[in-house]
């Protein structure tokens, strides 16, 4: 996911930009745009089409766009703030969305169907047949964050995560939800952080992708307030995933990654799957910094093997690092592109390759990498 840090008073934008989004199975990807206010916000999914159209998805009444209110039509929630795709929770072949109140102690799943309706969408928490899952969570700051996670313990149900960065003693923690068909009632895995009380422990919260190729898709929690300028865990998928292997001190089910930026970095402000940048099947992902710095982590297969931990390589690019997102494959040569911006004004293409380098990419006449400057 994109963690939004501006202006709350004003609508803001933040687009699904995880995988393949398609909510209503036409075939055509679908996207969210999150329009956060002082009041209480508001959603906005469109529709893809063969032949979208600016006029059509901007009318007043258009059946092309579905909007999106806080169900709980209260003030102050934040809701629009974070959204998130979040794949194929209910393994029904539609997608669904994640949009919680980032303000308010519940996150709202967005059920995908042929006949998606804003009106059912809408309807206040509670009611049943509306097609959204209204999962409470405890203390304001659940919510302030969810990823859709793709398949972390591989029984083909798409799996979720929702951050509460003020939870567990203001150290943070994490709920995990495992999809289903009838997943309902089931209990979140709770990974509480140990990053000591003020870290923002799941204040950033992203999908990482299959980073060690075991075919569990893997995630990534930031901490990024922590004494030491912030940290990352990088969290391994598994046939059976527990909260005493993700949390246990020595595991192999998580990777820690440290701050190499120095203290006031934020290191792991912002986090998210690069996609495959390198081309060798593993899944690349990034994790962002106030640094003015990002890194990029190479996955690779575990070592030793049969394992989870690989031994990742890291590029660290330079000249930005708050903002960090995969591009897709931008100029369709196979390997994974990336972003990376400031939050002021300049973003960063970084194109992927066989062999990516710092050197190549940190180059003052980079070719491999494309500036973009607010036009
Ligand atoms: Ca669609
Ligand atoms: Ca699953
Ligand atoms: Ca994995
Ligand atoms: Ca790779």
């Amino acid at each position: 996911m994109l963690r939004w840090y501006g202006d709350t008073s004003s609508a803001t934008g933040a687009a699904l930009g995880q995988g393949e989004c398609d909510v209503n199975g036409d075939g055509y990807s679908d996207f969210v745009v999150g329009a956060s206010t002082s009041t209480s916000g508001s959603a906005h999914l469109y529709l893809g089409s063969a032949a979208p159209r600016a006029d059509d998805w901007n009318a007043a009444s258009t059946s092309s766009r579905l909007d999106l209110r806080n169900p709980r039509g209260m003030a102050d929630q934040l809701f629009g703030r974070v959204v998130s795709g979040a794949w194929d929770v209910g393994g029904d072949g539609y997608a669904d969305f994640l949009i919680p109140n980032a303000n308010g102690s519940v996150a709202h799943l967005y059920e995908g169907s042929a006949s998606v309706d804003a009106a059912r969408w809408n309807a206040a928490t509670g009611t049943t047949g509306a097609n959204r899952l209204d999962l409470l969570g405890s203390g304001a700051g659940f919510g302030a964050t969810a990823a859709g996670v793709e398949d972390i313990n591989g029984d083909g149900y798409a799996d979720f995560v929702i951050g509460n960065n003020q939870a567990n003693r203001g150290g943070g923690d994490v709920n995990v939800y495992l999809g289903g068909e009838s997943f309902i009632g089931v209990f979140p895995i709770e990974i509480a952080g140990t990053d000591g009380t003020g870290s923002l422990f799941g204040l950033t919260v992203a999908y990482a992708g299959d980073v060690n190729g075991d075919g569990y898709a893997d995630f990534v929690v930031g901490a990024d307030a922590t004494t030491g300028g912030g940290v990352a865990h990088l969290y391994f998928g598994s046939g059976a995933p527990s909260k005493e292997g993700w949390t246990a001190l020595e595991t192999t089910a998580r990777m820690d990654l440290m701050n190499g930026d120095g203290a006031g970095a934020h290191f792991g402000f912002a986090a998210a799957s690069a996609g495959d940048v390198d081309g060798d099947g593993y899944g690349d992902f990034l994790v962002g910094a106030q640094s003015g710095r990002a890194h990029l982590y190479l996955g690779a297969p575990a070592s030793p093997p049969g394992g989870a931990v690989p031994a990742l390589r890291r590029i660290d690019v330079t000249g930005s690092g708050g903002v960090v997102s995969t591009a897709g494959d931008i100029n369709g040569d196979g390997y994974a592109d990336f972003l990376v911006g400031s939050g002021a004004g300049d973003a960063h293409l970084y194109l992927g390759s066989a062999a990516p380098t710092a050197t190549a990419w940190n180059d003052a006449s980079s070719t491999v990498r494309i500036d973009l400057v607010s036009p």
